[in-house]
C-alpha cells in the first residue's frame, strides 16, 4: 500500500472512488544501455511533487481538487516483456474505471504498455511523442520491449506523431514516416511545427513524454541528454494548444534519471506533470463526473483479436 498522497493532497481528494485522475508509477530501469537510474525516478518526481505550489497561476485552477488517486507501483521486471503486460493490464484496468490515467516512469518501455492500453480503448488514436530519439527500433539487444523499440509498435497501429528528435539511427529510417516527424533542427528556424503537427492529430490523443526531449541546460538528469532539445514555454505552449484542442485520453512521462546534486530536474517533471493535468481540467468543475468516453465497442473486438484480456471483473 502507499502510505502517502500524490503532493500531499488530502486524503479524500486522493480516494479512488472520488478521484478523476489516477497515477501509476512504474520505477522500472531493466533495459538502459547507459546511465541507470530510471528506476529512481518516480520517487524523486513524488517527492518533488510533495513540494510544489498547488495553485497553477497561468489557468488560476488547483487542479488537484479533481481528485489524484496514486496506485501502488508497478513493480514486475522478470522480464522487459514480462513488465510491459503488466503496464498494459493496470492502465487499462482503470481506463475502465472511468478515470484519467497517467503514468510516471521508469524508462520508456514502459510506454509500450500503456500505448497498447490506450490504443486497444480508444478508436483512431493519436499518440504524441516528445523525445529527442525515435525509438522506432523493431528489437534491439534481443527484445522487442527494449527502450530503443518503445514507439516501434506505436508506429504500426497508431497514429504517431514524432517531436523534438535528434538522434536515431539510419536504419529507423525505413519506419519513420517523416511527414509526422518534427526534427528538432528544423523546429529551432520554424515556428509553423506546432500548427502543423495538431492538424495531423485525430481527436483522441494520448502523449508520451521522454524527459530528454527538453534541452539538457534545463533537463540533465535523464538518461541519455541530447543537446538541441526544447525549453519550457514553447513546451508549455505546445501542450497547452494540444489540450485545448484535441481530446487527450491520458499521458505518460518517462526517463526521470535523479542525481543528488541536481534537484531541478525533478522538480521539471514535477510541474510539467501538474501543468498538464491543469491544462486537461482547467474548464472543469471539480463536482462534475468525469467522463473518459472510450470505446467499448472497440475494446470488445479488440479482445478477440489483437491481444487477450484476462482482467477479471
Ligand atoms: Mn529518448
Amino acid at each position: 500500500m502507499q502510505t502517502k498522497t500524490y503532493a500531499g493532497i488530502p486524503e479524500d481528494l486522493a480516494k479512488l472512488d472520488k478521484a478523476k485522475i489516477v497515477l501509476i508509477p512504474v520505477p522500472y530501469d531493466g533495459t538502459s544501455t547507459w546511465q541507470k537510474g530510471a528506476d529512481k525516478g518516480p520517487e524523486a518526481f513524488l517527492d518533488a511533487s510533495a513540494n510544489m505550489e498547488l495553485y497553477d497561476i497561468e489557468t488560476g485552477t488547483e487542479v488537484y481538487h479533481q481528485g489524484v488517486h496514486l496506485v501502488d507501483a508497478v513493480t514486475e521486471n522478470s522480464s522487459p516483456e514480462a513488465m510491459v503486460e503488466a503496464v498494459h493490464q493496470v492502465t487499462k484496468k482503470y481506463i475502465k474505471r472511468n478515470k484519467f490515467v497517467t503514468i510516471f516512469g521508469g524508462e520508456h518501455s514502459v510506454s509500450i504498455g500503456t500505448v497498447r492500453a490506450f490504443n486497444e480503448m480508444y478508436p483512431s488514436l493519436t499518440v504524441l511523442q516528445l523525445d529527442a530519439h525515435a525509438d522506432l527500433r523493431k528489437s534491439y539487444e534481443g527484445s522487442t520491449c527494449n527502450h530503443a523499440c518503445a514507439m516501434y509498435e506505436a508506429s504500426q497501429n497508431t497514429n504517431l506523431i514524432q517531436v523534438g528528435i535528434r538522434s536515431m539511427d539510419v536504419m529507423e529510417k525505413t519506419v519513420m514516416d517523416e511527414e509526422k516527424t518534427y526534427f528538432a533542427h528544423e523546429m529551432a528556424v520554424d515556428d509553423t511545427w506546432m500548427d502543423a503537427a495538431i492538424d495531423q492529430m485525430t481527436e483522441n490523443v494520448f502523449i508520451t513524454i521522454d524527459l530528454d526531449v527538453f534541452d539538457p541546460s534545463i533537463m540533465p538528469s535523464t538518461g541519455t541528454p541530447e543537446p538541441g532539445g526544447l525549453l519550457w514555454y514553447e513546451t508549455m505552449e505546445f501542450l497547452k494548444q494540444v489540450f485545448e484542442e484535441k481530446n487527450v485520453v491520458g499521458f505518460d512521462i518517462v526517463e526521470l534519471c535523479p542525481n543528488k546534486i541536481d534537484k531541478s530536474s525533478d522538480f521539471l517533471a514535477a510541474k510539467l506533470y501538474y501543468k498538464m493535468l491543469s491544462y486537461k481540467f482547467q474548464n472543469e468543475e471539480a463536482e462534475e463526473e468525469y467522463d473518459n468516453s472510450f470505446d467499448d465497442e472497440k475494446v470488445n473486438k479488440n479482445n478477440n483479436t489483437k491481444f487477450q484480456d484476462e482482467d477479471a471483473y
